[in-house]
């Protein structure tokens, strides 16, 4: 018989722009139900597949619940349980001599397993600085996109989502909202039912783009061509906002020569779609804005995972410009809203403390750790990595050409310490594991990439076992190590009251004593935030030209970089791997997290490859056989579906899957390269060409 039953606010910490609100039942110190928040206006009550079951994922009975130490070889999974003292003592052992000579041969690994200010970088990032460790470019997901986007409009703030709905078009550009970004695909919807057009634009015709009313299909890593083709026809058939381009814009005239050269019909012939779709795509776009209906653009990050993905996204963000559609609340374009939030990262993480260093430690490129960890000393490189602490990341499985960052974690002389919920492919090669809670644990605050509130995550339960929040365990880690500045000492309620400043006029009346209880607060922003102009760029201006960007030393225009893997741009490699390979996510996996939740896992069956039916014929192989995947990088197997989802030329392996709970403990990254994008030194996923045999 249930005796006691609360219901705690709580926030959803992965890496999705939803950032949903939660609210989770309690009985008797277990939680029973996690829901959405039907208050939250950006989470109205629903949560996604993953989420609804984050009850069976915190309660898994593979959960880590105490430290390891390994017993056996490298990967192979192996380990024997300690106390935490023991655990502290011989991390601190041995660090400190690493530490004492070469403080940058120690390597934090992190990205957003949590999204969480706190259990983010917060405490760890306090910890790495101080002891002047290298510090790491957490580049594997969105900067490349993000510099473009900075570039153009001046920071990461974008369209609403909670106007979305009265757009009248929407073009979804290089995203698959129904799997990664639900509570947009909500809003698209009901913007559909008022009367407005769904675009997709997308190699693959993915959840998303089936459920749209058009689906172009161009060619991966295309996307700044078909921009540069649009803007060609809003210039020459005059469907521009003069008066907007003349007061809000910078370099029109130079936009305007570089753009003629993006005939239709070149830009179809780059992109592997029809003149028609360039020129009915321009016209819709710049018509109906001509018209005055508000015309929408969601990009994602489908588009900058290649190589000139920054320059993708920096020439998507002209468009709004160019047709005046900052003007409406419901106009515009949506890439990422965190740049509208004042959070007070830099005391948050202690990087003052970098200044006691006689110099800036080095930065590692995480999108790299497969070639950085197998690096000797150099006088370039400075000290080999001899030690990683890796946290909210799982390397081994989403890091690109894996089998270099398994060889990395593989080597003898490295010392690792994971702290995990599970045992995932990169805890395998730990030295030490150390047991992290989960957010139904734990404290923390939020800011979102897809909508506009400062969140708050109360803890609901006890940890589990002898998990404890990341900031304790880097408390605890510094008290070993001996670093005694008051900093380390601070607990998270009282970082959590520091994470904004009431004072910044976004972020107005901030206090966490009330957000605790409430649970979110919205960000005082306009609703329109660029209608005036008023871009955060160097001119103050939607910068067509980007003197910035020359001094950067790129092209200062819109340009079309082509892939470093494709047909057109590579016919050598091509003639020996013809096929294009993306592995964007599944709808039922958040990365490589829930991969081990059975139900979830249960939905998505085993790894597959999608193949157009014209591919699977030339090559002899047919549906739900067995195929291997493969380039010079490496291969992996998996089962092949043969659909025209995939177009001609393109196999899609929807990811991220554990390696080890894949057949041949293999997934896609064996073949992903760890070339990088043109700007933001983010991985290039979607730019690998591979080829496909029946397996053995
Ligand atoms: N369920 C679920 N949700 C997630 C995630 C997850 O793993 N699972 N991951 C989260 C994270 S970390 C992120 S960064 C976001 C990602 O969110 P999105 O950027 O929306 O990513 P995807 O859902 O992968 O959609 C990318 C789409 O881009 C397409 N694409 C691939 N290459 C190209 C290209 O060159 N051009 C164009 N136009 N399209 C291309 C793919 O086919 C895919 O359908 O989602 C977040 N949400
Ligand atoms: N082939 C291919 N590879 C990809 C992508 C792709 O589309 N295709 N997508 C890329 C993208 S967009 C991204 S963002 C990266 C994501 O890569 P990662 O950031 O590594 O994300 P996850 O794989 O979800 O791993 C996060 C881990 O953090 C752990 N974790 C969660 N919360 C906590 C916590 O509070 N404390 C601790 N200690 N651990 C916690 C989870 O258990 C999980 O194992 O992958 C990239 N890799
Ligand atoms: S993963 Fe995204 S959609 Fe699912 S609950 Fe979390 S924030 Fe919401
Ligand atoms: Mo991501």
């Amino acid at each position: 018989m249930t005796t006691t039953t609360s219901h705690v606010r709580a926030a959803c910490p992965h890496d999705c722009p939803d950032t949903c609100a939660l609210i989770v039942t309690v009985e008797d110190g277990v939680a029973t139900e996690v829901k959405g928040d039907p208050d939250h206006p950006p989470t109205g009550g629903v949560l996604c597949t993953k989420v609804a079951r984050y009850a069976e994922r915190t309660y898994h009975a593979d959960r880590l619940l105490h430290p390891l130490r390994r017993v056996g070889k490298k990967g192979e999974g192996k380990f024997e349980r300690i106390s935490w003292d023991e655990a502290l003592d011989t991390i601190a052992a041995r660090l400190k001599p690493i530490v004492a000579r070469a403080p940058e041969a120690l390597l934090p690994y992190s990205y957003a397993g949590t999204m969480g200010l706190l259990q983010g970088e917060a405490m760890s990032g306090r910890f790495f600085h101080k002891l002047g460790a290298s510090l790491l470019d957490r580049t594997i997901c969105a900067t490349a996109g993000a510099t473009g986007y900075k570039y153009t409009v001046g920071g990461s703030i974008g369209t609403d989502l909670e106007h979305f709905q009265d757009a009248k078009l929407i073009i979804i550009w290089g995203g698959n909202p129904i799997a990664s970004n639900l509570h947009f695909w909500t809003r698209a919807q009901a913007a559909k039912r008022n009367g407005a057009k769904l675009i997709a634009i997308d190699p693959y015709r993915s959840l998303t783009a089936e459920k749209c009313h058009q689906h172009i299909a161009l060619l991966p890593g295309t996307d700044a061509a078909l921009a540069l083709g649009m803007m060609h026809v809003l210039i020459a058939e005059d469907l521009l906002d003069h008066d907007y381009i003349a007061q809000y814009t910078l370099g029109f005239e130079q936009l305007k020569a570089r753009a003629a050269e993006w005939t239709p019909e070149r830009t179809a012939e780059t992109c592997g779609i029809t003149v028609q779709e360039v020129v009915e795509l321009a016209r819709l776009y710049g018509g109906m804005a001509k018209q005055g209906e508000p015309v929408a653009i969601r990009t994602n990050y489908g588009v900058q995972r290649v190589r000139g993905g920054g320059m993708a996204v920096r020439n998507i963000a002209c468009l709004p410009a160019l047709v005046g559609a900052w003007r409406h609340a419901a106009g515009g374009v949506q890439l990422s809203s965190s740049g509208s939030f004042p959070s007070n990262k830099a005391l948050l993480q202690g990087t003052d403390m970098l200044r006691q260093h006689a110099r800036m430690p080095r930065t590692i490129n995480m999108s790299t750790i497969g070639d950085d960890l197998l690096r000797p000393a150099s006088p370039e490189f400075g000290p080999q990595i001899e030690a990683v602490i890796v946290y909210n990341s799982n390397p081994v499985a989403v890091a690109p050409d894996s089998p270099k960052v398994a060889a990395g974690f593989a080597r003898e002389d490295l010392f690792t310490v994971v702290l995990e919920h599970f045992q995932t492919d990169t805890a395998d090669y730990a030295d030490i594991v150390l047991p992290a809670t989960t957010q139904l644990e734990h404290v923390d605050v939020h800011t979102s990439y897809g909508h506009l509130y400062i969140m708050a995550n109360n803890a609901a339960v006890a940890p589990m076992g002898e998990a404890k929040p990341n900031t304790e365990i880097f408390r605890l880690l510094a008290a070993r190590m001996g670093l005694d500045d008051p900093c380390f000492r601070e607990s998270d309620e009282e970082l959590a009251a520091q994470s904004f400043d009431a004072k910044d006029s976004r972020a107005i009346h901030f206090d966490w004593e009330s957000l605790k209880r409430k649970g979110w607060q919205r960000l005082n922003m306009p609703s329109a935030p660029f209608a005036q102009g008023g871009f955060p760029t160097p001119s103050g201006k939607c910068e067509f030209y980007s003197a910035q960007m020359l001094a950067d030393g790129l092209d200062p225009l819109p340009a079309y970089i082509a892939p470093y893997e494709s047909r057109a741009s590579n016919p050598e490699l091509a003639a020996r791997y013809p096929l294009a390979m993306i592995s964007p996510p599944q709808r039922n996996f958040l990365n490589s997290t829930f991969v081990n939740v059975t139900s979830l896992r249960a939905t998505e069956g085993e790894p597959q490859l999608d193949m157009h039916p014209d591919d699977a014929a030339a090559r002899g192989v047919a549906h739900g056989e067995m195929v291997r995947i493969y380039n010079d990088r490496g291969s992996f197997v998996c089962k092949l579906r043969v659909t025209d989802k995939a177009r001609a030329g393109l196999v899609v392996g929807l990811s991220v899957w554990w390696k080890k709970l894949a057949g041949d403990g293999k997934n896609a990254n064996e073949v992903t390269s760890q070339r990088l994008t043109d700007m933001g030194r983010a991985p290039t996923f979607y730019d690998t060409l591979v080829q496909v045999e029946k397996a053995a």
